[in-house]
């Protein structure tokens, strides 16, 4: 066919099929026990068949459904006279009569082979296969009856418990609240009460955030809970984490490293999994739980912040659970989870710091002077990257005795964690990654002025000593005008 011909036939049959509607017919060719279950398959999804067979039995089989319309073939060696149009399924055991058959089919990748399983080997006589291989249900089947088991074993002991705790360490993050509620979610279709609790204080204006929107009962753990207790779980954590009274545990679930003397009635700990909140979906999940809404945001949210947006040690099971839980998630409230960086108290210094930059080809300086905290550094930092030709950031100020000096770069053909290493290892500590650097460098009682000097001196070691004091008079003339103070915005 030339090439006019052919784009008007291409045409035609886009006209004919618009986008990626379901085919109206497909061809089965062949005798063997898959031709019904094909058959099956596209009559319960409405659509036409054409089946080429030479099997009386199949013939009459297929006759019941109107949808088949079959043609019988004495061999499968030559084409016959009305062959319909793809795609095509082989229903034949043998490779070599499904070869013979391809021979005479049009040129289309659309071919299916239904031959006896034989693992991969459809795929590598480059047919297309319909079912996954046998091994590969088989292996799923034996991953979900161990679920299911260790499911029941929990359940059964959240059956006999007057009052179940679980327990998060310390300041417990979005993984373990979200894992906890799952816990507890488990052991309430028992009709079990428990009570979730946490050991430490929670610090993070994006936690309590979560909190208060699961208006769950997660509160401190106070000593009596403790002791009236009957049943003991720790999420996303190990007795072992608790240095002094650690709790006498039944159920251990976690993904951190073992300890040695973990050991409970129940383990279950898989260090290979970016979040608990993966182990906790998969238990739902495979147990047919529902998962509403706000448990469905709080294992999410356990999951990104455990894995940095799947991007630190998620594995593809984290995958799996991240496609199976974003459907179901709170989207406008995760955004408000993610919005909420900035706690209000830096915003001065930061506004601060725009106005006094020192800017160099692509990179932008800041030094605060004295500040409270190097939290002011980070985010200052963070939010001077997003300057339109600014590709690093290099934020300083002296914290009690200690310059502490953070840079952030976007790590495309440079290295700030390398920068700040080469800049002051000699002074103090210092290093990082690619995109993220820090150091700190002692300061025995000097002035925060020679702060700016020791940090200019190092960090442009290579460029040009006249450049290096404008830079330097330039920084001090700015902390000797008006400092960053701690702010007094109005609240109203
Ligand atoms: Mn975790």
């Amino acid at each position: 066919m030339t090439l006019e011909p052919m784009l008007a036939s291409i045409a035609m049959a886009a006209r004919r099929s618009t986008q990626f509607a379901k085919p109206k017919q497909v061809t089965v060719i062949g005798d063997n026990s898959q031709v019904m279950m094909v058959i099956g398959l596209f009559v319960s999804a409405r659509v036409e068949i054409n089946l080429y067979t030479n099997s009386d039995y199949i013939e009459e089989s297929a006759s019941i459904h109107s949808e088949v319309v079959c043609t019988r073939v004495k061999s499968y060696r030559s084409e016959p006279d009305d062959l319909s149009d793809g795609p095509y399924f082989l229903c034949v055991d043998k490779v070599e009569t499904a070869d013979a058959i391809r021979d005479w089919l049009p040129d289309t990748l659309a071919v299916f082979h239904l031959g006896r399983e034989r693992r991969g080997r459809t795929a590598a006589s480059g047919y297309l296969g319909l079912a996954e291989p046998q091994s590969t249900t088989r292996r799923n089947l034996i991953r979900r009856l161990g679920i299911l088991r260790r499911l029941d074993r929990l359940r059964e002991l959240g059956r006999h418990s007057e009052l179940p705790l679980i327990l998060m360490y310390g300041d417990p993050d979005p993984d373990a609240i979200g894992s906890a509620l799952a816990l507890a979610n488990i052991w309430r279709s028992v009709g079990a009460q428990p009570i979730m609790r946490y050991t430490g204080e929670i610090q993070r204006y994006q936690n309590k955030l979560l909190i208060n929107y699961l208006k769950e009962p997660i509160d401190r753990l106070r000593e009596t809970e403790r002791q009236a207790a009957d049943l003991v779980a720790t999420v996303d954590c190990q007795p072992g984490f608790w240095k002094e009274n650690p709790p006498k545990a039944h159920v251990i679930i976690d993904h951190h490293p073992k300890l040695e003397d973990t050991n409970a009635v129940f383990v279950d700990l898989r260090e290979h999994y970016g979040a608990v909140a993966s182990m906790m979906t998969e238990y739902l999940v495979e147990g047919n739980f529902p998962i509403n809404k706000k448990l469905a945001t709080a294992l999410l949210y356990g999951l990104t912040t455990d894995t940095n947006n799947l991007l630190r040690n998620a594995t593809s099971a984290d995958i799996k659970i991240y496609d199976t839980l974003h459907s179901k998630v709170d989207q406008h409230f995760l955004a408000r989870l993610n919005g909420s960086q900035v706690p209000m108290g830096l915003l001065d210094y930061i506004g601060w710091g725009i106005n006094h930059r020192v800017v160099m080809r692509d990179m932008m300086l800041v030094h605060f002077g004295e500040i409270p905290t190097p939290d002011i550094l980070v985010q200052s930092a963070d939010f001077m990257l997003l300057t339109c030709g600014i590709n690093w950031v290099v934020c300083a100020g002296k914290v009690e005795d200690k310059l502490i000096v953070v840079f952030r770069g976007d790590g495309h053909r440079q290295d700030v964690g390398k920068r700040a290493k080469d800049a002051f290892s000699k002074l103090g500590s210092a290093g990082g990654h690619r995109t993220m650097g820090r150091a700190e460098i002692p300061l025995e009682g000097e002035h925060v002025d020679s702060s700016i000097e020791i940090l200019i001196e190092n960090l442009f070691k290579r460029t040009a000593q006249k450049r290096r004091q404008k830079c330097i008079r330039a920084l001090r003339n700015y902390l000797h005008g008006q400092g960053p103070s701690a702010p007094d915005y109005i609240n109203i």
